[in-house]
């Protein structure tokens, strides 16, 4: 297929038509190629039945840093600060992840570098009493939230200070004293969770409201259609964040929905759609907080479209450079939330680059603590995996818990598989 320059809805520039899935560069067969032009010819008809967006809130890129068509939300110079210092915290621990993960010292990682701004920006619109129903590239928001950095690494190697006992994967943190929910890895199920919570709220006449993210390809879920119905029909306290960045693993954008936007669906549900510059920590923030807003007058759900991008691999299982260029990488790059942001606090004078540097050394000192102090930690006990299921253990439990601790103590290291 020839190369043609367009613009992707995300705002992304891509030199050709991405293939469907992901596959390896290697010769393929005349069969599969035949295949593959079909699929092509298939999703090039889906995109030319494309109508034009319905309501200009749904398709407007807000933004404040660049495009300055939504308001500063004015906030606290100590306030830009702390979400900066989210940003950093966030960045330097998750280059740690990778890093200990190609070591073999941690099993999995699911970065979002890139999308710091999207998710730390969003969720610094609630109150803490709020509850947050992550995806699983929400890693800011733990930490804004106050979580030690040191129970966020102790989950990653599942050892005996992890509040989930070492019964997750990596990533798939579980923060109650945060209001953080369990990241659930099956795609937009946290949405219908998160209505459900907000429909309770309501019910009982509390004030909570309830955030939830997806990406791109969660919208394509069965969940996200339900979630916005039910959040329409009952004014449910709840904001959905779809952070689109392009790509659902190997799967671009343009195959994941005709839609002219993202926002454009919650037409469909008779709520309000907007797209924001999902770099751009202020109209990240100012946009979801008229929607928190909105929600918490008991005027029902938002959902918002924050256009972004996922500069590194979709996993610590994945790699992007089969099914993406490097150019639409480097163009991206360009638009780093972080460095974005730290130019706005420059032209504040909020920020000099001594105290820049501060912040990314104590981010450093941080991550290197919370490692030592999580590789020290011994595994969970194999008693402990009996716990917190049921108050009172089942006789049959009690068997084989006996049975399996009659056997002593497991003395191999863990070993973990990933392929997602
Ligand atoms: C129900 C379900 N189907 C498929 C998968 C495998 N899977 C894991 S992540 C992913 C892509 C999701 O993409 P998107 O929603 O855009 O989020 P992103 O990873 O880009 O943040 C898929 C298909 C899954 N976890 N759950
Ligand atoms: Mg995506």
């Amino acid at each position: 297929m020839a190369s043609k320059k367009r613009t992707s809805s995300n705002g992304s520039t891509r030199t050709k038509p991405q293939a469907r899935h992901a596959t390896k560069k290697s010769s393929s067969s005349k069969k599969s190629t035949s295949k593959s032009k079909a699929g092509k010819k298939a999703a090039s008809s889906a995109r030319s039945r494309t109508k034009a967006p319905t309501s200009s809130r749904g398709s407007k890129v807000l933004g404040v840093l660049d495009r300055g068509t939504v308001r500063d939300p004015g906030l606290s110079d100590e306030r830009l600060l702390e979400l900066y210092e989210t940003m950093v915290r966030t960045r330097v621990m998750e280059e740690r992840a990778l890093v200990l993960q190609r070591q073999g010292r941690i099993g999995f990682y699911v970065p979002c570098t890139g999308q710091e701004a999207s998710h730390i920006g969003t969720a610094a619109a609630l109150m803490d009493s709020d509850w947050i129903f992550p995806a699983y590239r929400q890693a800011g928001i733990p930490l804004l939230r106050g979580v030690p950095m040191e129970q966020i690494v102790d989950e990653w190697y599942g050892n005996d200070g992890d509040i989930c006992k070492g019964r997750q994967m990596p990533v798939h943190y579980s923060f109650r004293s945060a209001h953080f929910v369990t990241i659930s890895s099956p795609i937009g199920t946290q949405l219908s969770h998160a209505v459900g919570a907000a429909m309770a709220a309501k019910y009982r006449g509390e004030d909570t409201v309830t955030m939830t993210y997806c990406g791109d390809g969660g919208t394509s879920e069965n969940d996200f259609h339900c979630a916005l119905n039910f959040a329409g029909v009952y004014a449910s306290p709840c904001v959905f964040v779809c952070e689109n960045n392009g790509w659902a693993i190997s799967t671009p954008l343009e195959y994941q929905t005709a839609s002219e936007t993202m926002a454009v669906k919650a037409e469909a549900y008779g709520i309000p759609g907007v797209r924001v510059d999902g770099n751009d920590i202020l109209a990240v923030y100012q946009v979801t907080k008229e929607a928190v807003d909105r929600a918490r007058q008991g005027k029902g759900p938002t959902l918002i479209e924050s256009l972004t991008y996922r500069v590194g691999p979709h996993s610590s299982s994945d790699d992007p450079t089969r099914y993406r260029g490097d150019a639409e990488v480097a163009d991206w790059k360009s638009k780093d939330p972080l460095e974005r942001f730290k130019k706005y606090l420059r032209s504040r004078r909020l920020l000099t680059p001594k105290q820049d540097e501060a912040l990314y050394a104590a981010a450093k000192e941080e991550i290197n603590a919370a490692v030592k102090a999580a590789e020290q930690k011994p595994n969970p006990t194999v008693a402990s995996m009996f716990d917190d299921v049921y108050r009172d253990l089942t006789p049959q439990l009690r068997e084989q818990r006996d049975e399996l601790l009659s056997l002593g103590e497991a003395k191999s290291e863990h070993e973990g598989f990933f392929p997602l």
